[in-house]
């Protein structure tokens, strides 16, 4: 790994950029979230997105379903389900992506997300649709909001157009590659999470574990990211944040005999929240 490879083992420095709760606040001071995904057959993913985005302490989390939306979610009333085409919001940190599938809408619903002016994350099928469009990778590129990737080895190869092998052998190479060409931070996901930035610098997790390896654990990190942007942390320090948190709470969850086997992402959702708290 090059110079700038470290470790990020001290919680101290998360800690750092933890804002107390202030008696003298509300709902509007910890910021909006907006999902955007939820195709057919994948709510579960912009569920699981939205969940951890309130969870972990965002003001109001919107759910944009490609799908058509159910009244409400009832383990999470809090959520407010609506339909994307009617996605408008400003003002939200937007977490595109999370089972958006490659429907007209989910099309629409991305280039809508990429024009918006607040910060995006972009993850999952919005990475897909993306590595289809150039003109758009042109506009996220110029994007002067902070934009977040969250790529796994496959969505990072479509986006760079090598196989995921490839990816695999140069994981700070092609996170930094990433960075640079969408002018955007890249989290490249799995084992050893990289996370680069636009000028080059990079940094390797060292929490999280194989229980992570199992569906929907990665739109759990997409909503807590989320959350953390709307709730004012900066780019860079929400994205290292977010996956030190998520890679811990499952390094918690293994010590509680919860896991490695069968820890699902929901059950991730609420282990992230006491590990957000206690720090
Ligand atoms: P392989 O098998 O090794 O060749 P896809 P997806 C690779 C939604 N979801 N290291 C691996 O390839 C998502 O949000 C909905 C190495 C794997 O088979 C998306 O919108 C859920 N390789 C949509 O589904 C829960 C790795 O990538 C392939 C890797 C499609 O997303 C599930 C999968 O990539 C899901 O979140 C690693 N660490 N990680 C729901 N409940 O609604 C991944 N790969 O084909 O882009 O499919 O990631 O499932
Ligand atoms: P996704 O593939 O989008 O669902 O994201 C999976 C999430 O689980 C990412 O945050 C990965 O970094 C994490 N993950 C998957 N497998 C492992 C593993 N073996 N060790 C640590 N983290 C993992
Ligand atoms: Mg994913």
């Amino acid at each position: 790994y090059p110079s700038t490879h470290c470790h990020l083992n001290d919680v101290k420095f998360f800690a750092r950029h933890l804002k107390k709760r202030r008696h003298n606040t509300h709902k509007g001071s910890y910021g909006n979230v907006a999902v955007v995904g939820g195709a057919p057959g994948m709510g579960g993913a912009i569920t699981l997105a939205a969940r951890a985005a309130l969870l972990t302490g965002a003001g109001r989390v919107y759910a944009y379903h490609i799908d058509v939306p159910p009244a409400y979610d009832s383990t999470q009333p809090e959520l407010m389900l609506r339909r994307a085409q009617d996605f408008a919001i400003e003002g939200a940190v937007i977490v595109a992506g999370p089972g958006l599938g490659a429907l007209d809408d989910s099309r629409a619903a991305l280039a809508k997300s990429v024009h918006s002016s607040g910060p995006l994350l972009l993850d999952a099928d919005a990475l897909n649709l993306l590595s289809q469009d150039s003109a758009l990778q042109a506009t996220v590129a110029e994007r002067s909001a902070p934009t977040v990737m969250t790529p796994h080895p496959l969505e990072a190869a479509r986006l760079l157009g090598i196989t995921s092998d490839a990816v695999q052998r140069n994981r700070p190479g092609a996170a930094r590659d990433l960075a640079a060409r969408l002018n955007a931070i890249v989290v490249l996901k799995g084992s050893g999470t990289v996370l680069a930035k636009p000028d080059g610098h990079t940094v390797v997790n060292t929490t999280g574990n194989p229980a992570l390896a199992t569906a929907g654990t990665g739109d759990v990190l997409a909503g807590l990211c989320g959350s953390l942007l709307a709730q004012g942390w900066p780019a860079w320090e929400a994205a290292l944040s977010a996956v030190w948190l998520h890679g811990m709470a499952a390094d918690v969850l293994v010590t509680e005999g919860l896991g490695p086997i069968g820890v699902t992402a929901s059950e991730l959702i609420p282990a992230i929240r006491t590990a957000l708290n206690r720090m």
